[in-house]
């Protein structure tokens, strides 16, 4: 958060010789074709008519995603290619997503699941991922989506918060859920077991084997629950997001606008369903609007990623800028083996995507990334660059039509052009999340500055009214464009034996934005020592998630604390840098 005592930082407006444009044809065949106008013009309610819900009243997304395609036109059009580069090769139609997720969903509500259940997935990056958590929503059960790289505190957490009843998981990721912890979660559906199950376990092929090909979706009302995405802030730990179903509509309209998908697109979305922009973007909005999508499977591999454009014909591609730049730092060589040639459009989300990069993908396709900017919180993109309009290469973009995101001061007032201030947004976007699941003070929270939805994000506005990140107010991290919370770090740190405190940070870092460093005070007895660093991470790495373990660690004597006990995470970033620690009169003795 920006002091309010402190006079507001203005950015200097630069040279406008030194900045670059990214200029596009007047003729250019967008489906938004002229963004000024829909953004004087444009109203949600026109997008609800494309929804059977608008004339039936009977809401449901399974609905609206699969079953109403399966029934027409794209009954046989492929709605998933899906690889793992290791013997999985596999396509499904719409129509047999509608029977998988029947089937699906009859297991769950054999199962016991009921309506606005909480029920987890916790799977690698497989077709079954996204069978089951639309085999969740057409029952009307909330999916809680849990990366596969999550260790058992992670689980616990998460499934734990949300009492989630059942978690469809796999044998090799089944031994990170602690049962005994989790009194609410009853069954497990195993994908790919083999052999003896206990009695709680339900073989999913199996079970999938005898179910029905048709299960009528649970009709629901545009405000009940669609999914649970949990995410970090700067304090507590990780909090749940809920969205309703309702948030289609935004998820729909800016997949046609943001994304510029169209009917015969093939579509990348690369992001795993375990964070927000693998549903939002790599299910929701791409099967309201009937579109193929790509998936691959496995780790990521520079070769693999430019192989699958030329295997799959992929036109749109939405990625991460750390994805990028570690394809750039992988080479040239390896993208000039393959025909890229079918990419039209290219968008980037999860951090800011620095010109380097964006030229480099530009040089390498033809094509420059668009930028486009939310929130876990948000649902769905609010900030963006727009595939027919101008953009200054560097900026953020500007707000979704129908949408007003802006830059205020910490009265709320907004800020003239160049002047550094909160990024907020004007709360009744169609994906703005419910509640905070349990938390109605979390979610509070967000409103604090005079009814604006506070991103918690720092930007300044230019005097062509785009936006430009500059970094978070706060101290959450994104790595490698996943967000992680301190405090979670943290609390797994001071869980290894060594560890009497732990302070953790985001250190800048050039191809993952920013690489998490753990700054710790030992217990009496210990040494530091570098392989007490490499085993203290590793215990990070076992117990929370390896994308969570510091890649940095300092021993300290003691961590820099306020009297109150907060730790002063801003002080470790200036012994990071080496910069002056500036006031510490708040810090204990
Ligand atoms: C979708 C997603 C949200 C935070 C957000 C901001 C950062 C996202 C960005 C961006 C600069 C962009 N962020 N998109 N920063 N430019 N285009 O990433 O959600 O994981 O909740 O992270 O990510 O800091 O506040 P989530």
């Amino acid at each position: 958060m920006i002091s309010p005592s402190s006079s507001l930082p203005s950015v200097p407006p630069q040279e406008a010789a030194a900045i670059e444009w990214e200029r596009k044809p007047k003729t250019i065949d967008a489906n938004l074709k002229d963004y000024d106008a829909a953004y004087r013009e444009f109203n949600w309610k026109t997008v609800e008519r494309e929804f059977d819900w608008s004339r039936t009243g009977k809401v449901n997304i399974v609905h609206e995603a699969i079953d109403r395609h399966a029934a027409g036109a794209r009954r046989d059009k492929v709605a998933l290619h899906y690889t793992d580069y290791a013997g999985r090769d596999e396509r499904y139609t719409f129509q047999d997503l509608k029977v998988q997720t029947s089937r699906c969903a009859s297991v769950l509500q054999r199962a016991g699941v009921k309506k606005g259940d909480r029920v987890g997935t916790f799977l690698p990056r497989t077709p079954e991922l996204y069978i089951a958590i639309l085999g969740i929503n057409r029952i009307g059960a909330i999916p809680v989506p849990l990366f596969e790289a999550f260790m058992e505190q992670a689980v616990e957490d998460r499934l734990g918060d949300s009492e989630a009843v059942v978690c469809v998981t796999s044998p090799a990721l089944k031994s990170r859920i602690p049962l005994a912890k989790l009194p609410a979660l009853k069954t497990l559906i195993l994908v790919g077991a083999s052999g003896a199950r206990a009695a709680n376990e339900i073989s999913y092929e199996q079970a999938m084997a005898e179910a029905p090909n048709w299960v009528e979706p649970e009709w629901l009302t545009v405000d009940d629950g669609l999914i649970i995405h949990y995410t970090s802030g700067s304090t507590g730990k990780s909090k749940g997001a809920l969205h309703r179903q309702y948030a289609m509509v935004g998820h729909y309209q800016t997949s046609k606008w943001a994304l510029d998908l169209r009917d015969d697109e093939i579509y990348w979305c690369t992001a795993d369903p375990g964070w927000v922009t693998g549903t939002s973007y790599g299910i929701y909005g791409p099967w309201t609007l009937g579109i193929t999508s790509v998936v691959i499977g496995g780790r990521f591999d520079p070769d693999r990623w430019f192989q699958t454009i030329e295997k799959y014909k992929v036109t749109m591609w939405y990625s991460a800028p750390t994805a990028y730049r570690m394809l750039m730092s992988a080479g040239e060589a390896i993208p000039k083996k393959y025909n890229l040639s079918s990419l039209r459009h290219i968008c980037s989300v999860g951090e800011p995507l620095n010109p380097e990069a964006l030229k480099w993908v530009k040089r390498i396709t033809g094509l420059a990334p668009h930028e486009t900017w939310w929130m876990t919180e948000t649902g769905m993109q609010l900030i963006c660059n727009y595939r027919s309009k101008d953009f200054p290469i560097g900026c953020t973009g500007k707000p979704f039509p129908g949408t007003y995101a802006t830059v205020v001061d910490e009265q709320g007032k907004e800020v003239p052009p160049h002047v550094l201030g909160n990024l907020v947004v004007k709360p009744g976007w169609p994906s703005m999340m419910k509640e905070i699941w349990n938390n109605p003070a979390k979610y509070q929270e967000y409103f604090r500055i005079s009814g604006w939805y506070v991103s918690g994000d720092t930007a300044y506005k230019d005097e062509h009214g785009y936006i430009w990140y500059q970094g978070r107010a706060d101290d959450v991290i994104k790595t490698a464009g996943e967000r992680v919370g301190p405090f979670e770090v943290e609390s797994a740190l001071v869980a290894h034996p060594a560890v009497a405190e732990a302070g953790v940070i985001g250190k800048p870092d050039e191809v993952r934005g920013q690489i998490i460093k753990a700054f710790v005070a030992l217990r009496k007895g210990f040494q530091p020592s570098e392989p007490l660093k490499k085993e203290i991470a590793d215990f990070v790495k076992t117990t929370l998630a390896a994308h969570a373990a510091p890649r940095e660690i300092a021993f300290v004597d003691k961590v820099p604390k306020t009297r109150s006990g907060k730790i002063m995470r801003r002080v470790l970033r200036a012994w990071d840098q080496g910069l002056p620690v500036g006031d510490i009169s708040t810090m204990e003795e």
